[in-house]
């Protein structure tokens, strides 16, 4: 049942259909989204009838986005294809994947388009192929479609690219990303705006957080540990939310003689969130696998509780063994 399929053959699949729910991953982010809208457009153009449905609260970050009031929570209409998009597996899609799951039985045709290494073929139909965003495979689709890239189109493409690729910095960009992103922004995409609302839009109160807490970096072990504090007072006296400091940790990390920046967050009075991030060979993954957490090499957390100043004794030790 579970095959692999190629790009041109979805696509035939898509063109025979009566109508198609895109589902995509819950909490998602610019990639998913940003696929899951392009297809949505580019079934409008073929005169497709669709939905596109994801279960979680849309990110207030990306409301920018254009089409996301077509996104609903639940399967509104009779469809005979489902299609999943950037979802590494079917539980990704939340309280959606049972729908997913139950089409599966029943004579709805599946398809799963997907770009993570781990996905495990989970639908009728399956294309994953490795690549920065799942947009990419998606632009493929579309083109497949017969379907012109427009500005709509574009952006929603753009925005996913730009997301999943880091803003074309990570490990994986490669010259497909680029000649993309060419033909792209030849098609309308607006990358300055698209990137300030990606990468550098924020609200005041984060800005003047962000302000207070790096005038207090402090620096261990010859300047290769650096630590930020966020307590409850300052986010108050900022009228911050625990979503605003986001991305904190990274602006220690890019330091120069830093290798590992962690960030030390009061949850509550004795209690801190901790989150690690190395540059270039510290693995913190194991710095806070010692405290019960983890994460990847690069980037991970943990819990810790008690007095803030043996936190981070605790932690400035923990850290030089790996340094
Ligand atoms: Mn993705």
């Amino acid at each position: 049942m579970k095959e692999r399929a190629t790009i041109e053959q979805i696509a035939e699949r898509i063109k025979r259909a009566k109508s198609v729910v895109i589902f995509t991953h819950m909490r998602p982010d610019g990639d998913a989204l940003g696929c899951s809208l392009a297809l949505s457009f580019a079934l409008d153009r073929l005169g497709i009838e669709h939905v596109v449905c994801d279960e979680s609260p849309l990110p207030s970050n990306l409301s920018f986005m254009r089409g996301l009031e077509r996104i609903q929570k639940t399967v509104s209409i009779d469809a005979d294809l489902y299609i999943a998009l950037d979802s590494a597996d079917s539980a990704r899609l939340g309280a959606l994947s049972e729908t997913f799951e139950r089409a599966m039985k029943k004579r709805i045709d599946t398809v799963n388009i997907d770009h993570h290494i781990s996905n495990p073929h989970y639908a009728k139909m399956n294309y994953v192929r490795t690549c920065s965003a799942n947009c990419m495979n998606v632009a493929k689709l579309i083109d497949a479609l017969g379907v012109a890239l427009d500005k709509e189109i574009a952006e929603s493409l753009l925005a996913g690219l730009l997301t999943d690729s880091g803003n074309f910095s990570h490990d994986d960009v490669d010259e497909e990303c680029f000649l993309l992103a060419s033909r792209l922004v030849k098609a309308g995409a607006d990358i300055r705006s698209l990137t300030y609302n990606l990468f550098k839009k924020q609200p005041k109160e984060r800005a003047s957080l962000h302000a207070e807490v790096m005038s207090k970096i402090r620096y261990f072990h010859d300047d290769k540990l650096a630590v930020i504090t966020i307590s409850l007072d300052a986010m108050a006296r900022h009228h911050a939310d625990n979503g605003m400091t986001e991305g904190f940790v990274d602006f220690p990390l890019n330091v120069d003689t830093v290798e590992v920046a962690a960030s030390i967050m009061e949850v509550k009075q004795g209690q801190y969130k901790i989150s690690l991030r190395s540059k270039t060979y510290a693995d913190v993954n194991r710095v806070a696998g010692v405290y019960g957490g983890g994460g990847h090499v690069r980037a991970a957390g943990c819990m810790l509780f008690g007095e803030l100043e043996e936190i981070i004794d605790k932690l400035s030790y923990t850290v030089s063994q790996y340094l």
